[in-house]
């Protein structure tokens, strides 16, 4: 039986829109736990990790709350690190998205530890390519996918022990819609590869999930950070950064079930749900029944494929 570590993570220091904080607790309420246990899987809640409250402050140097934002990854590089080495698939319930640092970087170190290849599924309304240099805004939530691969403050790109912890072929970014002059630069540079809306309305859901998913085997390591903004807003209105034009619900639900059937989810994070913002917790309910479909909940009628 597969154990699931849930680990809450419960800040918005990344953000300069506040509430993600309470994320991890709206997932609870709209029924995480149950609907994993209904899937048969083991769920140990871990609680929320404790970090530096939120000082809302100017941005230093091009980076909003540095020091506390290493401080909440380091928690997490931490807990998500033990859930690994315990043989538990870590689940990060977010806060905000600076917080995949910490997650991701202890899944790039388990994955060298063990001899996996690492493949990163980012789904995402954004890039979170911005470096200090170009940010629009300060906010190490817009930065996350560019610490990972090494361009970052450097309290920020080290926690896996190697750097880059994730190289641009381990990533695919998913759903992304708004994207920062500069991000599209590093990307270019980078040589990422992006499936962006434009794409997903052009060959569809379908063929953009394969795309990412090529390559990956028995000896991939599939990592999905999940940023609740990549939904559609009128699906998913409980986020701080919002933006027009996302996947459906059909759309999500098949990203969903296209990665569980490859059997190979072996961590997640669920990140920037905003309660603050939400309309009775319905954003929460969405995530969980997304969740579900990641680990095999389908509405397939055919039986045996
Ligand atoms: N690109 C913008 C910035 O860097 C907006 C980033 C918003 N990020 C998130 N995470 N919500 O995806 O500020
Ligand atoms: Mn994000
Ligand atoms: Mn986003
Ligand atoms: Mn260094």
């Amino acid at each position: 039986m597969k154990t699931i570590s849930l680990i809450g993570a419960p800040t918005d220091v990344g953000a300069s829109v506040k509430g993600a904080g309470m994320g991890p607790d709206a997932l609870r309420v709209a029924g995480l736990v149950e609907a994993l246990q209904a899937r048969q899987l083991r769920v140990i809640d871990h609680g929320n990790l404790h970090g530096p409250a939120n000082p809302w402050q100017e941005p230093v140097n091009g980076l909003r709350h540095l020091e506390e934002a290493v401080a909440w990854n380091q928690g997490l590089f931490d807990a998500v690190d033990s859930a690994l080495s315990q043989g538990h698939m870590p689940m990060m319930m977010g806060g905000d998205h600076c917080l995949a640092i910490g997650s991701i970087s202890a899944v790039a170190k388990h994955c060298r530890k063990v001899g996996k290849k690492l493949r990163v599924l980012w789904f995402d309304a954004h890039a979170d390519s911005n470096l200090s240099s170009i940010s629009p805004t300060g906010n190490i939530h817009g930065m996350p996918v560019a610490c990972l691969m090494g361009h970052g403050p450097e309290q920020l790109i080290h926690y896996a022990g190697h750097t880059p912890a994730v190289k641009p072929d381990e990533i695919r970014l998913i759903g992304i819609r708004s994207v920062d002059e500069g991000e599209k630069r590093f990307i270019h540079e980078m040589g990422m590869q992006v499936y962006d809306m434009r794409y997903i309305d052009e060959y569809g859901m379908r063929a953009a999930m394969n795309a990412a998913l090529e390559g990956v085997d028995e000896n991939t390591h599939l990592h999905v950070s999940f940023d609740m903004d990549c939904l559609d807003p009128a699906i998913a209105p409980g986020v701080g950064t919002a933006v027009l034009g996302g996947p459906t619900y059909r759309e999500a639900q098949l990203c969903m079930e296209m990665v569980a059937d490859t059997g190979l989810l072996a961590s997640l994070d669920v990140v920037e749900l905003n309660p603050a913002l939400d309309i009775r917790n319905q954003t929460a309910v969405l995530a969980v029944d997304l969740i579900e479909s990641l680990f095999g909940k389908s509405t397939l009628v055919r039986i045996n494929g």
